[in-house]
């Protein structure tokens, strides 16, 4: 894992975007946002265990298993979204970029690759992209129903009661 502010230079999404500015993990903990590096899956089943996480399921993204349709969800992943619930992400190979949003409404770029555990807390805005190699097998990790419904940023969402629950707790 590595962290950075991201560089808002025009250009493929996929490229690192590394403005050279690190963040901490302290900050991205005062997002609500938490990083575990997990090489052990065991690891992986004590805290969806503790969390009350019941049920998961693998997903590859990438032009060799989602044929046509790769580069359509690329850009779909990309849009600036929030979710209901804190989605948590564990990954299995390859490599790929979220970015979330930070206190003052910049971009805070967090690279993964296997072994690290990502849990976005619900409410935050955040995107998520492969970078130039094309290829992320990541593990999704839910309490109930698979509930993957992002709602992109708009006047709407900005005033949902998650969106507001997670601005009155973290800012
Ligand atoms: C998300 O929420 O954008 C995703 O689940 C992307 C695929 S998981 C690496
Ligand atoms: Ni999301």
């Amino acid at each position: 894992m590595k962290a950075y502010w991201y560089d808002n230079a025009p250009g493929d999404q996929r490229d690192d975007h590394d403005s050279g500015r690190p963040v901490e993990n302290s900050y991205l903990e005062s997002l609500g946002v938490v990083y575990r590096r997990l090489p052990q899956i065991s690891d992986v089943d004590a805290l969806a265990k503790e969390r009350g996480y019941k049920n998961r399921d693998e997903i590859t993204v990438s032009p060799d298993k989602m044929g046509a349709i790769y580069e359509e969800k690329v850009k779909s992943f990309f849009s600036e979204h929030l979710h209901e619930d804190e989605e948590i992400r564990y990954i299995l190979d390859g490599d790929g970029y979220f970015d979330v949003r930070s206190a003052d409404d910049a971009w805070v770029r967090i690279r993964l690759q296997k072994d690290d555990l990502l849990i976005l807390p619900a409410g935050i805005y955040h995107r998520f992209t492969t970078d130039s190699k094309n290829y992320i097998k990541a593990m999704r990790l839910f309490q109930d129903e698979p509930k993957w419904t992002p709602l992109n940023r708009g006047p709407d969402v900005d005033s949902n009661p998650h969106r507001q629950a997670y601005l009155q707790n973290r800012m």
